[in-house]
């Protein structure tokens, strides 16, 4: 409840910033893109985690004020970071349900896209599987003209929901994120591996791309590289930074 009643004076007082944490190509090892997250420094120094706003925001629906906020600093972020970086990096925004549902929704993002001049094929919506809990008619309406406009669908923390497969081939999906918790011991857990190796396959018959998440070691990377896992996301790489860090992390 205090969290709750935090967030506006958050919003409104500018606590809210966002974080980068990129993510890297596993055929060229370069970065290509960062995930936008969003962060509460609070005016007194604290820092008050996402695992405890995110949901907060959801239930009070201030969510959809602060997912514009972080969707419109990270789309000038991203232009600006590859400026610096010398490549365009791609852009992935978390967005959850209820945002994705709004009505106001769509337009944010053809705003957002315009004023930072953001490329929209460079711009990617991170959904979880609950998406597919909510009215699938209006939801794949709005997906689609999303893809219509180049922007990608991403189906985060995949592995983790109680939905059917079957929406992998009913809804346009152009990438999905293996949960971390698949990650973790994917070298040493035989079960984790026959997962891991069965999200590869099947995302690359469907035409999807895939990207492994939570990868901490060299043993991960290797392992998911071998098995033909396209993208990496992780602490091996780097945490989430300000975008200022990001461009000198890449610097070295
Ligand atoms: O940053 P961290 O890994 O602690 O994020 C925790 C959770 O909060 C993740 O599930 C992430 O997807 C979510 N999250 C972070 N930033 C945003 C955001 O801007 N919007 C939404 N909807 N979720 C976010
Ligand atoms: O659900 P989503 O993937 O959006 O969540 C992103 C969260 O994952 C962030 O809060 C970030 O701190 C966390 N995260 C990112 N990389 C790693 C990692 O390598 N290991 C662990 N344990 N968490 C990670
Ligand atoms: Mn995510
Ligand atoms: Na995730």
């Amino acid at each position: 409840l205090a969290i709750a009643a935090g967030l506006r004076h958050a919003l409104d007082r500018d606590e809210i910033s966002v974080a980068y944490q990129t993510q890297i190509s596993l055929v060229t090892d370069e970065v290509i893109g960062v995930e936008a997250l969003a962060r509460w420094h609070t005016s007194d120094g604290r820092e008050i985690t996402p695992d405890l706003f995110i949901p907060a925001a959801e239930d009070n629906g201030l969510i959809i004020a602060l997912g514009e906020r972080v969707l419109r600093q990270a789309c000038v972020d991203t232009v600006t970071m590859s400026r610096e970086m010398g490549r365009p990096l791609k852009l992935a925004v978390n967005v959850s349900p209820r945002q994705f549902n709004d009505r106001s929704w769509l337009d944010v993002m053809h705003q957002a896209l315009r004023d930072s001049e953001l490329p929209a094929d460079r711009l990617e919506l991170e959904i979880t599987e609950g998406i597919f809990m909510e009215n699938p008619a209006a939801v794949v309406e709005v997906m689609n003209t999303v893809r219509s406009l180049g922007v990608g669908i991403v189906i985060d923390d995949f592995g983790t929901g109680f939905s059917s497969l079957a929406y992998l081939t009913r809804f346009p999906i152009d990438k999905i994120k293996i949960d971390r918790s698949f990650i973790a011991d994917v070298v040493v857990d035989a079960a984790d591996a026959a997962i891991v190796n069965s999200i590869i396959v099947m995302a690359h018959t469907l035409g999807m791309t895939v990207v492994g998440e939570g990868v901490e070691t060299d043993a991960q990377e290797s392992y998911l590289r071998e098995r033909g896992c396209d993208e990496a996301q992780g602490f091996r790489y780097s945490h989430a930074l300000p975008p200022l860090d990001v461009v000198a992390a890449a610097r070295g």
